[in-house]
């Protein structure tokens, strides 16, 4: 397995995050209600929120599709989350998360909090109906880990389907043929819930494909930490919004993006700016991976192509090349391994190298 995709939530303005959360996540085919961005999170910066007056009768909710370095059509891989909700006897008839295809949107499996066969265990359900094997149970205003483990798929194996709480197995889904509401295995959409009258939170977010070079495995408990420059790296390039290629690095380190308020820019193919980073400041064990995460646009509609740099040890390692449009995206690469010693990363590695972009025209 290998992470593809991380969201800490921590550097979206606090307050209405739909357009941001659009931005990270990428296309979505449906959105209403208020996402948010509360002081609330499991161990750092912010969390998402839905709150019970937004999160009405299961009409608040956020698809997303296309999502960054996820494959489309994917059928199967883990997705990891820390959950909170006031009220777990609301939830029954709203998923916490909802896999779904298009462009039916039928869903192909929901997680739900639900009473079968007791009150407040994991369940899962494909359409309306559940599938055999639940477990685990949610208190209220309580933050828990979870990792789902999905295959799509009309008849479901032992072991393709298990839901871990708190790093503990709750649900291994029996062998069930069980089609109701089967569309057709393939995944597209990933959606996430509001819910009547439960205020829900969600906090490090993450997708794992069941191939790749290293987390291979269940995670367990983790947290995403979002660290901002601190330093030029050791290539600056760029011309910074005061005029100069003096201290770069404080027209990027805001929580928030400012966009067109501080800035670096470059109108040089072949052009790298990179920053300097502390090192992770939290209860830090092993380092699963660093998600590397830019933020531009052009200015004009001439060609422009962007990719995130990782210079470690002394050498450039380039991310993958993205266009750039005339409105602000998020560029985003995870690097799941040191790519100088293709082991984990340590602290050390975050203020030893520096990470930052690449103009390309
Ligand atoms: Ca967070
Ligand atoms: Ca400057
Ligand atoms: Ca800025």
């Amino acid at each position: 397995m290998t992470i593809l995709f991380t969201d800490g939530f921590d550097s979206y303005a606090t307050g209405t995050v739909n357009e941001q959360m659009r931005s990270r996540w990428n296309q979505n085919i449906n959105i209403s209600g208020l996402f948010l961005s509360p002081l609330t999170p499991h161990n750092h910066g912010n969390s998402l929120y839905i709150s019970a007056v937004t999160g009405d009768a299961g009409s608040t909710r956020m698809n997303f599709r296309h999502m960054p370095n996820i494959p489309d059509d994917v059928v199967s891989g883990i997705i990891g989350f820390h959950f909170r909700t006031s009220d777990t006897t609301q939830d029954v008839t709203e998923p916490i998360m909802a896999l779904r295809h298009l462009p039916t949107e039928g869903y192909e499996l929901t997680l739900r909090i639900g009473a079968n066969p007791s009150n407040s265990q994991l369940e899962i359900y494909r359409g309306n109906t559940i599938l055999l094997g639940s477990g685990g149970v949610i208190a209220n205003d309580t933050w828990y880990h979870v990792e789902w483990r999905y295959l799509t798929s009309g008849s479901i194996p032992a072991s393709t389907n298990i839901v871990r709480l708190d790093g503990s197995e709750v649900i291994d889904l029996a062998v069930t043929t069980n089609t109701s509401a089967f569309q057709d295995g393939i995944l597209t959409t990933i959606e996430i819930q509001g819910a009547d009258l439960a205020d829900r939170y969600w906090d490090n977010f993450y997708f794992l494909s069941l191939t790749g070079i290293a987390n291979t495995g269940f995670i367990g408990p983790c947290f995403i930490e979002t660290i901002y420059p601190t330093g030029d790296g050791a290539t600056k390039n760029f011309t910074g919004s005061d005029g100069d290629q003096t201290n770069n690095y404080i027209q990027v380190d805001e929580q928030f993006p400012d966009d067109d308020t501080t800035y670096n820019q470059s109108s040089t193919s072949g052009d790298i700016d990179v920053y300097k980073f502390g090192n992770p400041t939290g209860n830090v064990g092993s380092i699963r991976g660093i998600s590397l995460i830019s933020r531009a646009r052009k200015t004009s509609t001439s060609l422009g192509l962007w990719r995130n740099v990782a210079r470690v040890s002394g050498t450039n390692y380039e991310q993958g090349l993205n266009p750039l449009h005339t409105t602000y995206d998020y560029f985003f690469d995870v690097l799941n391994v040191n790519p100088d010693t293709s082991g984990a990363w340590t602290t050390t590695h975050f203020s030893e190298n520096s990470f930052g972009v690449k103009l390309e025209k």
